[in-house]
């Protein structure tokens, strides 16, 4: 049996230049696993809490040396002596010793970080490739009887909180179809990436890419990210409707405001009935298969109205509804509020905790989309993990930028190793 003789942390930076913890687990054998957590920009209010130091002006308020000394001292030290191919023990300790709901005593950023760098050490202690050993604790806990590589949702335009200020959605995805491989559905997403490009561009159209890659153009209204994309797609090899489909992370908390939703593709505010109608409208217009967060994180009625009446033909995922929180999920199960879970790690705060609502969410019969969240490192950990649980989609951003690509690298190469031992 292994064990952990050390555990300790220090502040890097994300990919907004936002510090965040970085937390190593050395072996008895000397081996040394890390891991480093992202953070996120449209943060939903039920996530478990990410701990800063607002009170200390470094960094703007937003550094992590609390959440350091956290991991270097009570958290990490509570670790000492077991053995890391313990997860559940590992997780519930780390649990324990917080004893909040949120993780708010010590930090969801410090527990997250140890949780992620002790499995990658458990992994190496039973010599498998970390996506292998998430396959196996997915599958002693029957999440799944084989590995899979997920289907990219590619975010080519970024609004929202994540763009320029000019686009009220905020990631408007192009999803290859589910029966290309990875690397074809990655050349797929590359191809269609540079062609918006350089439509984007002839129409005087580019500031910047935002948070995730995305290009985050001056468009007027939000519909016309989809027109781009259309003439895009009809400018490729491929076809809208049988090679690819477009897709929204709406992240409506940004723009709900006193039960209403206002867009500037509308005159008008619109309340939820008024919001579906013009949902449907995308839908038939652009063949939309999937929206994310269509309504605001507590309209549970909406969101049970949406899918009573779309669910059949569109995926309609859960995110700052959900919060990876097994509460809010088993609630959105029974009252049938989605038919798909993003699923992040952060959220909720150790890698146990996420793998039981993945169980529950695929006991539902719901689809599961792992996802990165805005600020990001180069940590590829979600690439491996999304593997080893089967997800059926991951998001990771645009095809472009190092802390994005490096998960769509790791699962080419995932995809390479499995197709060589099989
Ligand atoms: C989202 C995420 C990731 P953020 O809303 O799904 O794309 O954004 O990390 O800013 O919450
Ligand atoms: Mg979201």
């Amino acid at each position: 049996m292994s064990q952990i003789k050390h555990i300790w942390a220090r502040e890097i930076l994300d990919s907004r230049g936002i510090p965040t913890v970085e937390a190593a687990c050395m072996l008895d054998n000397g081996g040394v696993s890390v891991s480093s957590v992202p953070a996120g920009t449209s943060t939903g209010s039920h996530e478990a809490l990410e701990l800063r130091d607002v009170d200390n002006p470094r960094y703007l308020g937003q550094g992590v040396l609390k959440a350091v000394e956290n991991v270097n001292g009570i958290l990490g030290r509570s670790l000492i002596g077991l053995d890391p191919t313990n997860q559940q023990t590992i997780d519930n300790k780390l649990i324990e010793v917080d004893a909040t709901e949120n993780k708010s005593k010590y930090g969801a950023n410090a527990i997250l970080a140890i949780s992620e760098a002790v499995l990658k050490g458990g992994a190496t202690a039973v010599n498998q490739p970390l996506y292998a050993w998430i396959y196996q604790l997915a599958s002693r806990n029957k999440i799944t009887s084989n590995v899979k590589i997920p289907t990219a949702l590619f975010n080519m335009v970024n609004g929202g909180l994540h763009g320029a200020g000019n686009l009220d959605f905020q990631e408007f995805w192009v999803v290859p179809a589910s029966n290309k491989s990875f690397a074809e559905g990655l050349q797929i997403g590359v191809e269609i990436y540079q062609t918006i490009g350089l439509n984007l561009s002839r129409r005087g159209a580019i500031h910047s890419v935002g948070h995730e890659g995305g290009y985050a153009p001056n468009l007027f209204t939000n519909a016309d990210a989809f027109e781009v994309f259309i003439e895009s797609i009809k400018q490729t090899n491929y076809s809208l409707g049988r090679d690819v489909f477009l897709g929204l992370d709406v992240a409506s908390n940004s723009f709900y405001k006193d039960g209403e939703y206002v867009i500037k593709d509308k005159n008008a505010a619109m309340d939820d009935s008024q919001f579906l109608e013009y949902y449907k409208s995308l839908y038939d217009q652009y063949k939309l298969a999937i929206i994310e967060d269509p309504y605001q994180e507590d309209a549970w009625d909406s969101w049970k109205k949406m899918v009573s009446s779309m669910g059949d033909s569109l995926l309609v995922v859960g995110d700052d509804l959900l919060a990876t929180n097994p509460k809010r999920v088993q609630k959105a199960i029974s009252e049938k509020a989605c038919n798909a879970a993003v699923i992040k790690p952060n959220q909720i705060g150790t890698v146990t905790e996420t793998l039981n609502v993945i169980k529950m969410v695929k006991d539902a019969g719901w689809k599961i989309v792992v996802s990165h969240r805005s600020g990001e490192t180069n940590d590829s950990f979600i690439a491996d993990f999304s593997v080893g649980v089967a997800a059926d989609y991951i998001k990771s951003g645009a095809p472009a930028r190092g802390e994005r690509v490096a998960k769509y690298n790791r699962l080419s190469s995932i995809e390479l190793e499995l197709s060589s031992i099989k």
